[in-house]
């Protein structure tokens, strides 16, 4: 088999391995993991970053935390009785990250600062071909785990690029610059921008703020655990078990609200409004950070700093629009000029239109995006896709979350995945492919389902809808529902042939 090295040299000739994954995140990772656990020697994982981690080893900017408390937010197989607090920093839990790949020895299976150019599906040899920055590769199977936030989406605004300051985004963050004491406008108002927002609202000398929807915010229940807490994680199993399904169980129930979109939505936007009008007095400011839509129907927020940083005499919160940037200020569509030093772009991700769909090409040669393009981001159970053969996706399709913990979810995809694979060597199958009719069944009852919904129909356009304006990123369910339908590989869903029926 392949001998694990960082070196490869992308003048030689492609090196076949039986499993390629692409991505390291908590679902990359994981599968590592769970294949060497399974007793998978022959596969690697290409990660383009230098270390694990994925969006939490990318997302540094200041005040980057989780909305999802730590003991959820963590895999099953690796609980951490270490969190010190209730809903973890970004450090902290890129620090977790690192101490699951050394604990279970997954490192000498990635290849780092691998990025991966292009991967095409050869229909003569039922083989993937990829290419990569570090050589070229031939596998029988390749399993995505790109993520959906991998990709940041940089806002179209004329005259940007002239900008002769500081810009970043805030997945990529410049630790270079020194902002303290700087003018600093940031553009944007989703779950990274209402954190930087605080965590730089005092250094700044003037922070402009461009909204150009108003988020949802809740209070955030964020606290250091106690030393008492942290003997009995560490010392009674069960008692962190037990926080960790209360947790579960609390998130959980507000599907019923979101997937339904009916009243008990409620209460939630009645936490919100109070949140709103204790935290900000000042009329026209409290106006204009009113959202106009249903809460749940974007990200639900939670933070308590955020809006007391707006009502500071030192930040502005401009809503009218932006016109262009110049080389030293941003003009709003009032045709105020701003003067800043430097500008934060958080203006999220490329998710529906990523454009890592771009060099995945199928059975028929079009491209993933060519796919999704036409028919909108579909797959079956998040885990395949029609017209790809052999290859397998974590974090696909519909699987993702608006509520609760995404680690959930992607060991589920995990259960899925081993199986699917253990099920290809049972059988001695050589080529594997999701049916088209049972694809279009499982996505005609999830949009179904999603029609009901508040993410559909809450009033709002988030990134949870694609150009079709279906949506294509989230589960409806209970996640205990999704995890039903992963625990076993329906084998009954694929056309599948054996691997002595190949050509040679
Ligand atoms: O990105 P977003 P994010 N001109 O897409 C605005 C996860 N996450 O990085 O609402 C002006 O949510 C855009 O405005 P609008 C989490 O899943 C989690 O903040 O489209 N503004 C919006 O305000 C989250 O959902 C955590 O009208 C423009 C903002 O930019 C996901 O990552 C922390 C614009 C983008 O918000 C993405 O969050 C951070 C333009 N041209 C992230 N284009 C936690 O766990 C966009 N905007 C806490």
């Amino acid at each position: 088999s392949l001998p694990v090295t960082d070196t490869y040299d992308t003048t030689a000739g492609a090196r076949y391995v039986d499993t390629l994954i692409i991505g390291s995140g908590f679902a990359g990772l994981g599968a590592a993991i769970k294949l060497t656990q399974a007793g998978k020697t022959d596969f690697l994982v290409l990660e383009r970053g230098t270390e694990v981690g994925g969006t939490w080893r990318d997302n540094t900017y200041p005040g980057a935390a989780c909305d999802v408390p730590s003991h959820l937010y963590s895999y099953s197989f690796a609980l951490n009785p270490e969190w010190t607090r209730s809903f973890s920093t970004q450090p902290e839990i890129q620090k977790y990250i690192q101490s699951v790949a050394d604990k279970y020895k997954v490192r000498d299976r990635h290849v780092f600062g691998c990025d991966v150019k292009s991967a095409h599906w050869n229909e003569q040899t039922t083989r993937w071909e990829v290419t990569t920055t570090k050589g070229n590769f031939v596998a029988k199977i390749v399993v995505s785990a790109v993520g959906a936030l991998c990709e940041p989406s940089l806002p179209d605004i004329k005259g940007i690029e002239e900008f002769e300051g500081e810009i970043f985004h805030s997945a990529r963050w410049n630790h270079d610059a020194d902002l303290t004491g700087k003018r600093v406008a940031v553009i944007g108002t989703g779950a990274s921008a209402i954190q930087i927002v605080p965590a730089i609202g005092k250094k700044v000398s003037h922070l402009d703020v461009y909204q150009r929807t108003a988020p949802w915010i809740l209070p955030r229940a964020d606290r250091e655990y106690t030393k008492a807490e942290h003997t009995a994680f560490k010392y009674l199993p069960g008692f962190q078990k037990l926080c960790r399904s209360g947790i579960y169980w609390m998130r959980e129930s507000q599907v019923v609200g979101l997937a339904k979109a009916p009243m008990f939505m409620k209460p939630l936007q009645f936490a919100a409004e109070r949140h709103l009008r204790r935290q900000i007095k000042d009329k026209d400011l409290r106006k204009k950070v009113t959202p106009n839509f249903q809460i749940g129907c974007k990200r639900m927020l939670i933070s308590n700093n955020y809006y007391p940083t707006l009502a500071q005499d030192n930040v502005d919160l401009v809503t009218e629009g932006i016109a262009e940037v110049k080389s030293n200020a941003v003009v709003s569509k009032t045709g105020t000029v701003r003067e800043v030093d430097a500008i934060v772009v958080a203006t999220g991700f490329h998710v529906t239109d990523s454009p890592t769909f771009q060099g995945i090409f199928g059975k028929d040669g079009r491209s993933l995006a060519e796919v999704f393009d036409e028919g909108g981001q579909q797959g079956y159970k998040g885990a395949a896709i029609a017209n790809f053969p052999n290859m397998f996706f974590l974090v696909g399709p519909n699987t993702g979350l608006g509520h609760t913990s995404m680690v959930f979810m992607i060991e589920s995809q995990l259960n899925y995945l081993v199986d699917a694979l253990a099920t290809l060597d049972k059988y001695g199958i050589g080529k594997i492919e999701v049916r088209q009719d049972a694809q279009d069944r499982y996505n005609a009852e999830l949009q179904e389902k999603l029609s009901h919904s508040v993410w559909n129909n809450g009033g709002c356009a988030s990134w949870y809808l694609d150009k079709h304006g279906n949506n294509t990123t989230l589960w409806p369910g209970f996640t205990f529902s999704f995890r039903n339908q992963t625990k076993r590989f329906d084998l009954a869903a694929y056309d599948s042939v054996a691997a002595t029926d190949l050509p040679a």
